[in-house]
């Protein structure tokens, strides 16, 4: 993209990323150029520290895990009422459908909860993976020596396998990179503390999500700012995209922050729906949003200190207690002026379907009305979502 393209071809940019990166990946993998990098480290989660995979030259790539088309497939081994990511994670790996997963070398797992683990177990049997232990806690000294030496052991697994080795000075390199993207990915979903925001939620969703199949980092940070500054100019100059209800032209849209599980590809529907009856989502906590991309990695420490003391404070509802997600939220709240949280629960996740009950009383006590809502990645339920999503919004 140059400084001339107009904002719905920056937006069809990053939504069209991820089959884009199909070609790019290819090309990169096959590039005989010795400064490219070849191997492809695949992951599912945030607590993956991908600094390690930059520093070493290598493409980390967010795996296939948000679609159901390979489910059917994944049934045949795994439990139904297993989490969609899980069997969608595994279904693309079976399947060879998914070609993140075909041209990963490795694919990094965490143990995070139950079913990802056994999965792994599976998985192992297809691809070359490698487990991280991830602790539950982030508040014991042991939980952090663990992750230290899980952050080790990974890298001494990156370096033994593609023969390269992971320099404090590259990895120092790696960190700020990764830290350019997430304060621009910041920047991009704080335009929407503005109200009305600048863009939907759709639009912001497919932007945080897109990003990731983006992996030139320069021609990545370009974007990211050009995509700031046309929304920003567009703004400055009267446009107001998302001001009134497209259906009753009522002003202004009840404002909405996203919390749970991962959203992004089928899961989309959850903003679809929730903007459809007349309410705009202004920020995601999830990992596709502010999970991923509030925080930065300390620049000024020990590296692996500083990814160590980064990851494990992820605040994910695998970890008990979990205060920092609270923490988030509560702070994205008040930036963003909430109206309301949705939270999306996948089915069968129980770590964010037992916290559900503790942010309903972390909202209530900020008197800021809260639903949480369990779906899969089907497109079954959407009447019922509807149903349930604008009686919420009708009632705010
Ligand atoms: S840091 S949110 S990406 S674990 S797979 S726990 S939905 S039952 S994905 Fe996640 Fe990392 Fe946390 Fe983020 Fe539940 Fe499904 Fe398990 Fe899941």
């Amino acid at each position: 993209m140059s400084e001339t393209h107009a904002l719905p071809e920056i937006f069809e940019s990053f939504s069209e990323a991820r089959r884009q990166g199909f070609i790019a990946m290819k090309k990169l993998k096959e590039a005989k150029l010795p400064d490219e990098g070849k191997g492809v480290v695949g992951t599912f989660c945030s607590y993956v520290p991908v600094e390690l995979f930059l520093a070493a030259g290598l493409i980390p790539v967010g795996l296939c895990s948000t679609s159901d088309e390979t489910i059917g497939e994944a049934e045949k081994v795994l439990p139904r009422n297993l989490c969609p990511l899980i069997k969608a994670s595994y279904g693309f790996a079976v399947t060879e459908k998914c070609p993140y997963m075909y041209f990963s070398d490795l694919v990094v797992g965490e143990t995070t909860c139950d079913g990802k683990i056994k999965m792994y177990e599976l998985l192992g049997r297809i691809k070359d993976v490698h487990v991280m232990e991830l602790p539950h806690s982030q508040d014991k000294g042991s939980s952090r020596a663990l992750w230290m030496g899980e952050i080790k052991r990974l890298k001494d697994r990156v370096e033994k396998k593609f023969g390269a080795a992971i320099t404090d000075d590259n990895l120092r390199r790696a960190i700020q990179e990764r830290n350019r993207e997430r304060a621009l990915l910041k920047k991009v979903y704080e335009l929407s503390v503005m109200n009305p925001p600048p863009l939907t939620g759709l639009q912001q969703l497919q932007i945080l999500f897109g990003a990731q199949f983006k992996f030139n980092h320069e021609q990545k940070v370009r974007e990211l700012e050009e995509t700031i500054n046309s929304i920003t100019a567009e703004y400055q100059n009267g446009k107001r995209p998302v001001s009134a209800n497209a259906k009753t032209k009522a002003a202004p849209l009840p404002r909405i922050i996203v919390t749970g599980c991962p959203i992004g590809g089928a899961t989309e529907k959850f903003t679809r729906v929730i903007e459809e009856s007349g309410a705009v989502v202004v920020a995601y906590e999830n990992c596709t949003g502010a999970k991923q991309f509030d925080r930065q990695v300390d620049e000024s420490v020990d590296p692996y200190e500083a990814l160590c003391d980064y990851y494990l404070n992820i605040g994910c509802s695998v970890m008990s207690p979990n205060p920092n997600r609270l923490e988030l939220l509560g702070r994205l709240c008040d930036q963003f002026k909430a109206d309301g949280v949705l939270e999306m629960v996948l089915q069968s996740c129980h770590t964010y379907a037992i916290e559900s009950h503790s942010i309903g009383e972390f909202l209530k006590a900020r008197n800021i009305p809260f639903m949480s809502l369990e779906t899969d990645y089907s497109v079954g339920d959407t009447e019922q979502l509807k149903t349930r999503v604008a009686a919420f919004i009708e009632m705010l």
